[in-house]
């Protein structure tokens, strides 16, 4: 039943006096919904809380650093430590070693690793680490895959599929994507004609290896194995951005779930702990080519920040010793299809597609694969469902292109409570 929203509508009118758009980050401002973004005040396990005091369950994890739940006692714990001796102090600290050591043991294919502080600080350096390295300028990426606000990266395909991009936002320079191609993921024969008209200039293709930012879209298997072939084919570094995957779909990300070996690989989310962290790494002859080891150039001011790490030291060992993703799957595997379940009852085209503890509830007949079958999907119909499952208590990535994150803290209390809200939501979608 409908909650009362009355500080969230308070606040987001100031917040708009100050911020554009009343929010730091686009995806939280309710733009594929509509409707007022709810404003939380309190996390807790699988829960989170809002200005009005209303409960929800959450299905965000704030966009997936929260695999463990929120506020996990040994993260808080690690912080607070942290915190007892400083926040930050512009000298390397051990931390950073024992969190480099911690990614390079859990991803074979991360020789070296650089921690910054966001995934777009991640794939904007992989990208020029690549280009340093190899000497080229071209990179290939695919439509729909959204590996943060990088100039070359903010690029929509140009007029030919073999040309170069276009830039999709203002204030990007055409210079900045001219040597950006953009495909259709999942499209193996556009991969071969790029790699055969560019082939050599290639310096790097970037991909989520799995996709999130579609909604969950999982690659086809022949797609990765390809794309692999023809990297090392034509000396092209091929860059995994695990942003989301990594330590989400398992302990070793999608790479170790498919059996792929990238050539780089760039983290953020999970290893944070819920703190500001991004990193990228792979090969130790290509991470060799960083300053000051080399000559590219990329730096920091709260870089490998000893709080962060802290967290993300915590977080990483909790996840290694305990190895949750069994249970995160399983969970995940029974929302599905009681999801699935409900939609088919009602006569709801949908798929449902469900990876790890990842899941997007897609209203599209078709298996999407691709950003062009996303795009057929009903996001009038996804609004309103997301906007009847957050009266029903249950919080949602709010857009239909988007995925959601299963937690550890997430019970069979939750699951029961979740799909009941779904019967109701469901319904209301149907009713005359
Ligand atoms: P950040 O700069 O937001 O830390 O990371 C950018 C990024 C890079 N690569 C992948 C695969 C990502 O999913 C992201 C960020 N993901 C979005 C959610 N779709 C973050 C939410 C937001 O933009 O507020």
């Amino acid at each position: 039943m409908p909650r009362r929203h009355e500080r969230s509508q308070t606040e987001f009118a100031r917040a708009q006096k100050s911020i554009p758009g009343g929010v730091n980050s686009p995806a939280r401002a309710f733009g594929g919904v509509g409707g007022t973004p709810v404003f939380m005040q309190k996390g807790e396990g699988a829960s989170l809380y809002d200005l009005d005091g209303n409960r929800y369950i959450d299905y965000i994890g704030s966009w997936g650093p929260h695999i463990l739940g929120h506020r996990p006692p040994e993260i808080i714990a690690a912080i607070l430590a942290a915190l007892d001796r400083g926040t930050s102090f512009g000298a390397p600290t051990e931390l950073e070693s024992e969190l480099a050591e911690l990614v390079i043991a859990a991803v074979p294919s991360v020789e070296m690793v650089r921690m910054v502080n966001s995934g777009t600080e991640a794939t904007m350096s992989a990208i020029r680490v690549a280009r340093g390295y190899t000497g080229r300028d071209k990179i290939i990426k695919f439509a729909g895959c959204y590996h943060g606000h990088v100039d070359s990266l903010l690029v929509k395909a140009g007029s030919g599929a073999l040309t170069h991009g276009n830039p999709s936002s203002p204030g990007v320079p055409a210079g900045c994507t001219q040597d950006t191609i953009v495909l259709d993921y999942n499209d193996p024969q556009q991969l071969t004609d790029a790699f055969q008209v560019h082939g050599d200039q290639l310096a790097a293709v970037i991909l989520e290896p799995v996709v999130g930012n579609m909604g969950l879209v999982i690659p086809h298997r022949e797609f990765l194995t390809m794309l692999r072939e023809l990297c090392d084919r034509h000396g092209t570094v091929l860059i995994f951005d695990e942003v989301m995957t990594g330590f989400r779909l398992s302990y070793g990300g999608a790479q170790q779930l498919f059996d792929i070996t990238p050539d780089m690989t760039t983290l953020g989310k999970i290893i944070g702990g819920g703190m500001p962290v991004g990193a990228y790494g792979g090969r130790a002859d290509i991470l060799k080519c960083v300053s000051p080891m080399g000559p590219v150039y990329q730096a920091g001011t709260l870089s490998g920040n000893p709080v962060a790490m802290a967290a993300g030291i915590a977080m990483l060992t909790l996840l290694r010793d305990r190895d949750p993703y069994p249970e995160l799957a399983d969970y995940t595997r029974r929302l599905a299809m009681g999801l699935s379940e409900i939609a088919k009852r009602k006569g709801i085209p949908h798929t449902c597609p469900h990876l790890g503890s990842m899941i997007t509830l897609f209203f599209n007949a078709d298996p999407v694969t691709s950003l062009a079958v996303a795009m057929r999907s009903d996001t009038a119909r996804f609004a309103k469902f997301f906007h009847a499952m957050l009266d029903e208590g249950v919080y949602l990535a709010c857009s239909q292109y988007e995925a959601n994150f299963v937690s550890t803290c997430h019970t069979e209390a939750d699951l029961e409570a979740t799909l009941a809200a779904a019967e109701i939501a469901m319904g209301k979608l149907v009713e005359a």
